[in-house]
Formats: C-alpha cells, sequence, structure tokens
C-alpha cells in the first residue's frame, strides 16, 4: 500500500523527493494534476472537486494515506473534505501543520491553549489563494498568540517555476521580499508557504538576509510523516514502488519535472 503524495503540478515534488531521501524504501505514487493547473487562480468549490477528483486516482492506486503536498488545496480543501467526505478507513493529511509544528515548536497532540511563543514576526510567502484563505493564520492563532504573520501573494511564482524560467523566477522572489518588507521590515522567520518554492530556498534566504530563518516544508513534511508511519505501521506498505501519475500529457510533464528537480522523473498518464 504506497503512500499517495499530491499536489496541482510539479511542486509537490519537493516534499515528494524530501520523502524519498528521508524514507528511501517506502511506497509511494505521486499524482500531479497538470491538466488543471495552477489551482491558485481558481476558486474554492473549484478547487476542492479537483482536488478529491486527484485524492479518489490515488485511493484507486491503493494509497489509504494521501498527502495534499499542495498549501493552496490544504488550505481551501482539506479542513473540508476531512469532514465531510474522507471514509474513516482513508487519511487526508495536509502540509500545514509539520510547517506550524517547528515554527511554534510544539507537538500537533498538544491541545492547550494557545501560547506566547518566541517567534513573533513571521513573513509567509503564498499563492495568491493561499494567502486569501488566511488558513496559515487560523491554524497559527489556535496553537501560538503574539505571533503577527504578514503575508505576501506570489501571484506568478508558480507558473515561472512550472516553465523553468528560473531568472524571472528568482526576480519576482526579490521583489515580492522588497514589496513584504516595506510592510514588515525585520521577520524573525520566514513560511515557504507553497511546495514549489523550496527549489528557491537559497534565494528567498539571500533576498531576506541571514538573520531571518527560512522555513519550507519539503523536510518537515517528510519528518512529520515519519513520525506519523511510526504511530500508524498499518498505513506503511510492504513494496518499495514508486509511481508518478499526471493527468497531463506524461512526455512533456516528465521533461519539466527532470528540469524542476534537476534529475531523471518518468511519469505515466493517471
Ligand atoms: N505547490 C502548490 C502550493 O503549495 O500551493 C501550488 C499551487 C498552485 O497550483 N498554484
Amino acid at each position: 500500500m504506497p503512500v499517495g503524495v499530491f499536489d496541482s503540478g510539479l511542486g509537490g515534488l519537493t516534499v515528494y523527493r524530501g520523502i524519498q531521501k528521508r524514507m528511501p524504501d517506502l511506497a509511494l505514487s505521486y499524482l500531479g494534476d497538470n491538466a488543471h493547473a495552477p489551482y491558485g487562480v481558481r476558486d474554492a468549490d473549484d478547487i476542492y472537486n479537483l482536488t478529491c477528483a486527484s485524492v479518489e486516482r490515488l485511493w484507486d492506486e491503493g494509497c489509504d494515506l494521501v498527502i495534499l503536498a499542495c498549501n493552496t488545496a490544504t488550505a481551501v480543501a482539506c479542513k473540508r473534505m476531512q469532514e465531510e467526505w474522507v471514509p474513516r478507513d482513508k487519511r487526508v493529511l495536509g502540509v500545514f501543520v509539520p510547517l506550524i509544528e517547528a515554527l511554534t515548536e510544539r507537538d500537533w497532540g498538544d491541545n492547550s491553549p494557545p501560547r506566547e511563543v518566541a517567534v513573533t514576526q513571521v513573513a509567509l510567502f503564498a499563492t495568491p489563494a493561499t494567502v486569501a484563505s488566511r488558513a496559515f493564520q487560523r491554524e497559527l492563532a489556535f496553537r501560538a498568540i503574539g505571533v503577527d504573520v504578514e503575508a505576501q501573494p506570489c501571484a506568478g511564482l508558480v507558473d515561472a517555476l512550472e516553465d523553468n524560467d528560473l531568472e524571472l523566477a528568482e526576480a519576482m522572489v526579490r521583489s515580492h521580499v522588497t514589496a513584504l518588507k516595506r510592510r514588515m521590515p525585520n521577520p524573525q522567520s520566514a513560511i515557504l508557504g507553497c511546495t514549489h518554492y523550496p527549489i528557491l530556498e537559497d534565494i528567498f534566504q539571500a533576498a531576506l538576509g541571514p538573520d531571518v530563518r527560512v522555513f519550507s516544508q519539503a523536510n518537515l513534511v517528510a519528518a512529520s510523516l515519519e513520525d506519523y508511519l511510526m504511530r500508524h505501521p498499518h498505513m506503511r506498505g510492504a513494496q518499495t514502488a514508486q509511481r508518478l501519475l499526471t493527468t497531463g500529457d506524461p512526455v512533456l510533464v516528465s521533461d519539466a519535472a527532470t528540469r524542476f528537480l534537476s534529475k531523471p522523473m518518468r511519469f505515466c498518464a493517471a
């Protein structure tokens, strides 16, 4: 039984790679809904319906546990799916919790009231849909007080990365950081709230300066998954096969993914 990893496009591959590095023997199936990417500009119902369709496809692959390796889908669809749609024998997990756990240094099992944490000024970089949902702020407010979040919607950044236009992407990062710093001059931490952005982590770090701690999900989600699988071993398959699926054109997506991760990636049609 593989673990399913879903993203609207290529971004979730940073999480997939993080999981592979941490647990090389884990059976994994990745689904990119490239035919409908990017999600960041779609409305909430559209994102919900497309995410459910992709998760169902991963269930067909035998993935009882699916990670939404997409902040847009996590922000807009995850809670509603968990409350209204996911059957009891399946699990769908988003990518916020590991990040917020790391940021606030708390365990998700800790249900005590929100408390003051050391980090006070947090810069959030994400897609327009994630920023508009305010889901990060809601989760943070639930877990920590005294955290001031300033969000910067990074319109166009996912497209630049999917087109492998790194020059444009890097220029966009610098201008988004400048725009955010006008509103929050000295953030202590920065959240890369889109799974595409770990590819640009060094550029964000350089633009933000060495004193800002940058959090990205590729490693954090992998560490949380390992912990989750230790506590729920029945969700971990015996085989080690890894499979990449796309709703888009497998040849084009394989080429784009190979450039995105700078290593050979071969997708099949979903
Ligand atoms: N990687 C997705 C995320 O984390 O939000 C990008 C979503 C999109 O399709 N724009």
